[in-house]
């Protein structure tokens, strides 16, 4: 008896450890996981877009507007990288499948644009119109970073 109950014992265990991994995901879907990191890096390119406008002179400069702009982009910045989970390089996306392969670097290169973008707010606060431009394109250069090594181009 002993025999046959100890390896099904640990299959179960096994299987329910399993179970506990996958449940660490917040995603319901590998597609949700998709649509919530494009979701921020959307709104996140929005609000820097609308910097962008500012520092290029096509929109009147309202330090308050920017700030809050800036502030966006700050917290937009740190959602979309748990989203990239295993297995979600099919499907509607342009992510590279090196995102997965070379983490480390990926990891790296988000890392910085969350500095870039906590910059962007800090500086945004202050006001000054000239500094703002400066960190905007060290903002912008972080962005394109990124998307020159992990996102497909089509
Ligand atoms: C944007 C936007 C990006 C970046 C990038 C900067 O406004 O949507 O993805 O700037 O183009 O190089």
């Amino acid at each position: 008896m002993q025999s046959i109950l100890k390896p099904l014992l640990s299959m179960v265990l096994i299987a329910g450890s399993a179970g506990a991994a996958q449940a660490q995901s917040p995603f319901g879907k590998p597609e949700d996981a998709i649509k919530y990191r494009q979701s921020a890096l959307f709104v996140m390119g929005q609000h820097f877009g609308r910097i962008g406008a500012v520092v290029k002179g096509k929109r009147p400069f309202d330090k308050a507007e920017v700030a809050k702009n800036a502030a966006i982009v700050e917290e937009m910045s740190k959602l979309p990288w748990d989203a990239f989970i295993a297995g979600t390089d099919k499907g509607k996306t342009q992510a590279k499948p090196n995102i997965w392969t070379e983490a480390a670097k990926f990891k790296s290169r988000h890392e910085k644009l969350e500095q870039e973008t906590a910059k962007l707010a800090q500086v945004a606060k202050g006001g000054d119109l000239d500094a703002i431009k400066a960190q905007f394109g060290e903002t912008g250069k972080a962005c394109k970073a990124c998307h020159d090594d992990f996102r497909k181009k089509d």
